[in-house]
């Protein structure tokens, strides 16, 4: 793990004094410092695993050695390294001799861990845009029940444990990376039906970098322009479970959010693919239309026909693409929230075969990662068209016809 003193640096990229400044200095890092009556002032971060504490009093000694001035003293516990012992993390700003800065730090990096060494600098970093507050992560560790004796909870094992899996969420939490890195590509990879769709749903549904919307709102939302709702469902549904809502006009939403770790694909749909890949489509009155089709056509058919639909689901809804304006682009939801999948879909690396629903009805597909095949029709409305045949054919002893007012599916046997 790095320390977090370092990450925070890095991410803030630190510069070097003005260029021109009197005298500037380079150190091997790259940064300038500046000179000024042949000392330079600088910030060193190093981290001191707690079995070798000895190791703080052989820095101490570099700095006399050195004659630096120590100007600024931090010091706090840093995140448990793998071997699971944990780092104190040191921050000194001190001055010392230009002549002397190389071998300074590296004399420190002899003696101590993640040394980073950078010029003071003339003005703090500060957050521009609210997505920087993922850098302000700075902790004062003065009340942390780890650190002070005084803490109620100093001696609760338990309780210093439940408080470190929150603390580390906290630390974790990008706030958002997924919608802002979907929200670039979408202009030159997604259909137009997405983009109209999306474009609604952030003026009017409060999408938006800044907030996850509720379910009930974006529900609202689609019950006015298509008649589709959502219903909150906890994980992946059965094939047939799963497209029996949709003949209802009912699309099942999961919850629960990707872990962070893996912002840019998920092989399990959660709320990022719900809300960014289905949602938007599923505003287009069109493709509302043809996914209740979809639902009503696998209502009682059997089990070899689910798993042809649910395979002919997968290609179109979740990873198709179609042509329109003479480029290929996407439309599929699986496509749609997974940044890693659609640059990929997109690009010359995988296999395009002409959407044709009997073989594509049989192709074997990867749910783990990245589709090696997509399905590439005319256009959207030549998809939906196809789909729609292909379901209408299916054989089955009774018909049915869904009850808009009654909001119920209506079987009426064959003669
Ligand atoms: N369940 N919750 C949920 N979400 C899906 O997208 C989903 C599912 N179960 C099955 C499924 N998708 C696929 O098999 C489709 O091809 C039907
Ligand atoms: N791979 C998609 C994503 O990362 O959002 C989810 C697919 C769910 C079927
Ligand atoms: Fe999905």
């Amino acid at each position: 793990k790095q320390s977090l003193i370092e990450d925070a640096r890095r991410e803030r990229g630190s510069a070097g004094g003005p260029a021109g400044s009197p005298g500037p200095s380079r150190y091997g890092d790259g940064f300038v410092f500046e000179e000024k009556d042949g000392r330079v002032t600088l910030n060193v971060l190093f981290a001191l695993s707690s079995e070798k504490n000895a190791g703080f009093f052989k820095t101490g000694k570099i700095f006399e050695t050195f004659e630096a001035k120590l100007l600024h003293i931090e010091s706090r516990m840093g995140r448990k390294c793998k071997n699971s012992t944990t780092d104190l993390e040191f921050f000194m700003k001190c001055e010392v001799h230009s002549s002397d800065l190389d071998v300074f730090v590296n004399s420190l990096k002899r003696v101590a861990d993640d040394v980073r060494c950078m010029p003071e600098e003339k003005v703090p970093w500060f957050p521009r845009q609210i997505k920087d507050l993922d850098r302000c992560n700075m902790l004062i560790t003065k009340f942390d029940p780890d650190m002070d004796h005084d803490h109620p909870g100093y001696n609760d094992p338990e309780y210093r444990k439940r408080r470190a899996v929150i603390s580390e969420l906290a630390f974790r939490y990008k706030q958002r990376q997924v919608y802002q890195q979907l929200r670039s590509i979408y202009p030159s990879l997604a259909c137009k039906q997405f983009l109209d769709g999306l474009q609604q749903l952030e003026k009017e549904c409060g999408y938006g970098e800044d907030r996850i919307p509720q379910l009930r709102e974006v529900s609202a939302f689609l019950k006015e322009r298509t008649g589709f709702q959502l219903r909150p469902v906890a994980g992946l549904l059965s094939a047939r479970d799963f497209l029996a809502s949709l003949a209802f006009r009912v699309f099942q939403c999961t919850q629960y959010i990707r872990h962070s770790s893996a912002p840019m694909h998920s092989p399990e749909p959660d709320c990022c693919h719900e809300l960014l890949g289905h949602i938007p489509m599923l505003a287009d009155k069109e493709f509302a239309q043809f996914s209740q089709e979809i639902g009503l056509a696998s209502l009682g058919v059997s089990d070899e026909d689910i798993e042809k639909l649910s395979t002919l689901y997968w290609f179109t809804v979740e990873f198709g693409l179609c042509k329109q304006n003479g480029a290929v682009k996407a439309y599929g939801a699986g496509l749609l929230s997974s940044y890693g999948e659609l640059v990929y879909a997109l690009s010359n690396e995988p296999e395009y075969k002409p959407f044709a629903p009997e073989e594509t009805a049989v192709q074997p597909y990867q749910d783990q990662t990245y589709q090696p095949v997509y399905f590439v029709s005319e256009s959207f409305e030549d998809a939906k068209m196809k789909l729609r045949k292909y379901s209408a054919n299916i054989k089955r002893p009774f018909t049915v016809r869904y009850d808009p007012f009654t909001c119920s599916v209506e079987v009426l046997d064959q003669p």
